[in-house]
């Protein structure tokens, strides 16, 4: 049984959103830019038709969506435990995705395995479809691994911290899937923020060139740390591509089904040789930067507020409710399976040896060098003066 629209009246739109087939709004920020925005469930949960897009969700089935909403559940999850998990101290850091697993599960599940992925360091629901265990993520905010992962146990890249650097990766990693002559494709992760960057641009513009198999998925969560995205861009992202010959879209970063259509189509443009295509998942990053950030010194509470209400897993559960397509036996399994995740990560997590504070000096240099022995000197010294604080242990 495939799902049914069940939008036979007119589609409502919450505040803020925009649909193709709705008025189109001009950016503030951008007086010649009409921004349209994908979407096929609104955030009240309503199935919105697209013509360009519904034939690439015809085949997901309502098990298929329970799929998605699991997903989603347990990344949120996953997330919240890791969150939970540096504030007593077990790890160094956290990324949360908090608010971006609609974007990053309805992508991710668009994927083959045979596909690779380069993510940033925030792309837990991704490495969650790919395959790759919740607790190994950990291990590296924990800073006892390196990665924690095989690259291609699951075709899936290690997390990269430099911004925007990926999308090279990418794209070279695609020019080579054209001279192998497969049919596999690429996607590269990225911020609003990371698209100032150089390397971003450069990327655009060699995948365009050489018509590589690569799908550019910005997740534009509206801040880049502190920056806003109006300071990245006087247009919506999206249109950026159009100067470099490909197509850009914007996509409602929150509505899982619309990043599963809207990738799918990009992945198979890659896969049928017509290159390039930058998708812009217009989201929103509910938490804060990392654990070292507090976003109240740079946002207002109302702009949170009035993303909640566009919450990617609320409105996949009320299309789930009205549609009849999942029960409360299905919400009640997946909240124990949901408990049972986050007491697996907790333990795996504490059951981690400590990291080894000068691992850090190691691996810079093949041959050691003199910058580095300074600079692990230094740090054996400032950890030395606490020796007094710890009771001289
Ligand atoms: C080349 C480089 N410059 C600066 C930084 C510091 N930095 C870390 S995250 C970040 C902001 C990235 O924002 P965005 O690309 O929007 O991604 P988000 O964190 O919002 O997912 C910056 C500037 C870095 N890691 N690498």
């Amino acid at each position: 049984m495939t799902v049914e629209s069940t939008a036979a009246r007119k589609p409502r739109r919450s505040a803020g959103a925009k649909s193709t087939a709705g008025k189109r709004t001009t950016a503030k920020n951008a007086p010649n830019a009409e921004p349209e925005l994908v979407q096929l469930l609104t955030p009240e949960g309503e199935r919105v038709k697209s013509t360009e897009y519904d034939k690439y969700v015809v085949g997901v089935t309502p098990e298929d969506l329970r799929g998605l909403y699991r997903d989603m559940v347990l990344t949120r999850r996953f997330d919240a435990e890791a969150t939970a998990l540096q504030r007593q101290g077990e790890l160094g850091l956290w990324a949360s995705l908090l608010g971006q697993e609609a974007a990053q599960i309805g992508s991710g599940r668009a994927l083959r395995d045979d596909d690779y992925v380069f993510p940033t360091y925030r792309e837990h629901g991704v490495a969650w479809c790919r395959g790759v265990d919740p607790t190994n993520l950990l291990g590296m905010f924990r800073g006892v691994n390196n990665g924690g992962w095989d690259p291609n146990g699951n075709n899936f890249h290690l997390y990269t911290i430099v911004i925007g650097s990926q999308t090279l990766h990418a794209t070279g990693y695609a020019m080579g899937i054209t001279k192998d002559g497969a049919d596999s494709a690429v996607i590269a992760y990225f911020g609003d923020g990371a698209s100032s960057q150089g390397d971003v641009a450069e990327s655009f513009t060699f995948s365009a060139v050489y018509n590589a198999p690569v799908v550019f998925f910005c997740q534009n969560n509206q801040w880049a740390i502190s920056e806003p995205t109006e300071k990245q861009t006087r247009v919506p992202l999206y249109q950026r591509a159009q100067g470099f010959g490909f197509p850009g879209v914007r996509v409602d970063g929150n509505d899982v089904l619309a990043c599963l259509a809207v990738t799918r189509w990009a992945l198979e443009r890659a896969r049928s040789g017509e290159g390039p295509t930058l998708v812009e998942a217009y989201t929103y990053r509910m938490g804060a930067h990392t654990t070292s950030d507090d976003p109240t010194k740079y946002r207002a509470d109302e702009e949170r507020e009035a993303w909640e209400a566009k919450d990617p897993i609320l409105r996949l559960r009320r299309y789930l409710e009205v549609s009849n397509h999942a029960d409360e036996g299905f919400f009640a399994e997946l909240e124990t399976e949901s408990e049972a995740l986050g007491k697996r990560v907790r333990e795996a997590v504490r059951a981690m040896p400590d990291p080894d504070h000068f691992a850090i000096f190691e691996n810079v240099y093949a041959d050691g060098h003199a910058l580095v022995d300074e600079e692990r000197a230094q740090f054996a010294a400032y950890q030395a003066s606490f020796a007094d604080a710890e009771g001289g242990k």
